[in-house]
């Protein structure tokens, strides 16, 4: 502990994480360290749903990104939380925003930093952020994931402190804490290649708002990827195949461009698909680092991964963190909101592979809401990229729930990625490049490449009778139909529609 803590003016704050807990108010707004389930906190929450369990108990919570089951799950399920934002991804939490009893902030992730500095997001009393150290200039040292962070602890009245002494000290030196300024006084963010450093190593605080240090040794909840099945593998080979083909138009070079890929399996299998490929010195770009990205380093393929998270499942935590000098010139963690900042996304040309729910003929995508109505996960960073990357790719399977479900629709029921910024849609079925194409030429190519067989022609029967109602308006709809597959599944748990004749 001695060693973790440089600022020895501190030590005489080390408490209990239940004495950590009771400096939270009922009423309070609280921010929190973590991103993807790494690097939350963790003690402290858990003191608080004790706390929940004998007194009326409830603050409002944001962080970077979805957080492990200690808040997500055991404090959201003892109904501590009011609001949450700006991105969960645990059924526990998930149940309790759809059943109306926790109110959910679903933001674009590198928007928060100035919904704080504009105090929308706030007064912040208190920050419970995980660290690994604290220098002796009082630089807080965040251990795997970086997030909110930094701008919390700028507006945050109190800071508390988890140290947590199982991360390896070697996390030190990998952070790249750049905070931009306020708007209108701004300077350009100083990066034009994303292998760059441009910030400290750590979080610079006031000491004098840290109230509390909690000692832990908790570690993240790994993460729950599943590994590649046929389909996802042949979405990771269709894009593959793609990237060579924008090579061979003279549009890429094989070393590509920053690459940024949400969190799930086909983007892990998309990554790892890289591995004996033609193409070399990778540049990672992104969210969150998977799995994936340790393998391509380890095989010689990335040169550079730099995100805002790292999560791994338990065999690459091991892996990794055992070892994470290797790693460390090639690995950078950054603040979400230089990570997400659409001035570097675009002008470092990234290209982005984020996962929708459900598409619809145009090109809309829907990544948040089940049917329309029931949350998902949220939008996380999949628009900050999709919006602004060189080239904003979305995959899905063609279908869900064994079919019964087709994840091409005539409307989406819920738009988080409009026509406009998608470029290019793939599923275990082909791919659609939809760019520079008017909305009915994009039709074909989605309903004939990226389809599921089995709804391919009552896809074409809805656009064909749109086209003819419309007399071939700019995007052909029949409006009191639009919707009709949602209220088919709704009603005769199908997309199929026989059965809605039947
Ligand atoms: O449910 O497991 O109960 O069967 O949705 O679907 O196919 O396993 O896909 O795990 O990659 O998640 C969009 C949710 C996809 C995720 C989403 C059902 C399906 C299954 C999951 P079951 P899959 P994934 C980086 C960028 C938004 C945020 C984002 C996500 C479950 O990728 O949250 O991209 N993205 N952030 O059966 C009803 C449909 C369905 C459907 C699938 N059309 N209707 N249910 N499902 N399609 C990360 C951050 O920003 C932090």
């Amino acid at each position: 502990v001695q060693k973790r803590l440089g600022l020895k003016e501190l030590e005489s704050k080390i408490v209990t994480a239940e004495e950590a807990a009771a400096l939270i108010s009922n009423g309070d707004v609280v921010g929190m360290s973590g991103f993807t389930r790494a690097g939350d906190a963790k003690v402290v929450p858990m003191a608080l749903v004790e706390r929940a369990k004998n007194e009326e108990f409830k603050i409002d919570v944001y962080t970077g990104a979805s957080l492990g089951p200690e808040v997500d799950k055991y404090l959201a399920e003892a109904g501590a939380i009011r609001k949450r934002g700006p991105f969960q991804g645990d059924a526990g939490i998930r149940n309790l925003i759809n059943s109306g009893d926790v109110l959910y902030v679903d933001a674009h992730l590198s928007h928060n930093a100035e919904l704080v500095r504009q105090g929308i997001i706030g007064p912040i009393k208190y920050l419970i952020l995980e660290a690994v150290a604290i220098t002796e200039d009082g630089l807080i040292i965040p251990t795997n994931s970086v997030g909110n962070s930094p701008i919390f602890a700028e507006y945050a009245e109190n800071i508390i402190i988890e140290l947590n002494i199982s991360h390896p000290e070697a996390l030190i030196g990998i952070h790249d804490i750049y905070v931009p300024g306020e708007q209108g006084k701004r300077e350009a963010i100083p990066m034009t290649d994303a292998m760059q450093r441009i910030g400290d190593i750590g979080i610079k605080v006031d000491p004098a708002k840290i109230k509390a240090i909690v000692i832990s040794e908790e570690p993240d909840a790994p993460s729950l990827i599943v590994p590649p099945d046929e389909e996802t593998q042949t979405m990771a080979n269709i894009l593959l195949d793609f990237f060579s083909n924008e090579i061979k138009a003279g549009r890429l070079t094989k070393q590509l461009m920053p690459l940024q890929s949400g969190v799930g399996s086909v983007a892990n299998a998309v990554l790892d698909g890289f591995a004996d490929s033609e193409f070399e010195d990778l540049i990672v770009a992104s969210e969150v680092l998977q799995d994936a990205v340790f393998n391509l380093i380890d095989a010689g393929k990335v040169k550079f991964a730099a995100a805002t998270s790292i999560t791994l499942t338990e065999e690459l935590q091991q892996k990794v963190y055992g070892n994470l000098e290797k790693y460390a010139d090639k690995i950078c963690l950054r603040p979400q909101e230089i990570s997400n900042h659409p001035e570097l996304i675009r002008r470092l040309g990234l290209i982005s592979i984020n996962t929708a729910l459900e598409l619809d003929i145009y090109g809309n995508v829907n990544s948040t809401h089940v049917s329309g109505t029931r949350m998902m996960n949220g939008i996380g960073g999949s628009g900050d990229f999709a919006r602004n990357a060189r080239l904003g790719i979305f995959v899905t399977k063609s279908y869900a729930k064994g079919g019964a479900i087709s994840s091409i629709v005539p409307m989406v029921s819920h738009v988080d990625h409009t026509e406009h910024d998608v470029d290019v849609i793939v599923t275990e079925q082909g791919i659609a490049d939809l760019r520079g194409l008017a909305p009915k030429e994009r039709v074909p190519l989605i309903i004939e490449n990226c389809a599921h067989p089995d709804y391919k022609e009552q896809l074409w029967d809805y656009y064909n009778r749109a086209v003819e109602a419309t007399g071939s308006h700019q995007t052909p709809h029949l409006l009191e139909e639009a919707l009709s597959w949602h209220v088919n599944l709704a009603k005769n748990k199908t997309m199929k529609k026989e059965v809605s004749n039947a």
